[in-house]
């Protein structure tokens, strides 16, 4: 059982304190619905050790890193949207919009989802 930490949603969500509509979950990170999701299919990759973001990540993590990535097809299989596209973002900090600081790879999908600059 990963450690809750105080106040973070995620680890409650993780902790089952907080109800979500999970889609995967294994011992190593859940999956479930993002609550204002922003296309057709919006779900939220995370893992269930508490990181804030990606400038937390550490060598020993690389692991886990690859195990969400690698669900992320899975997920994006099992849920239909694999074939048309999905993309996967991971928002880091105050300037790139991240509310939650508990880091978690959003997978969208589902429809066309518009040409991001970079
Ligand atoms: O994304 C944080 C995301 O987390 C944002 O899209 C809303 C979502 N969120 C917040 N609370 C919940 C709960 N309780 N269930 C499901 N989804 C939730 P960020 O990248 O940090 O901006």
């Amino acid at each position: 059982m990963s450690k809750v930490i105080e106040d973070c949603i995620f680890c409650k969500i993780i902790a089952k304190e907080v109800p979500a509509e999970i889609v995967y979950e294994d011992d190593l990170m859940i999956a479930f619905k993002d609550i204002n999701p922003q296309a057709k299919v919006h779900i939220l990759l995370v893992p269930k050790v508490h990181i804030p973001n990606n400038l937390y990540l550490e060598g020993s993590h690389k692991p886990l890193i690859g195990h969400i990535i690698l669900k992320a097809n899975e997920i994006a299989k099992k849920l239909g949207i694999a074939e048309t596209g999905f993309r996967l973002i991971v928002n880091n900090g105050t300037d790139a919009g991240q509310e939650v600081p508990h880091i978690h790879w959003h997978l969208l999908g589902g429809e066309p989802l518009g040409r991001l600059i970079c």
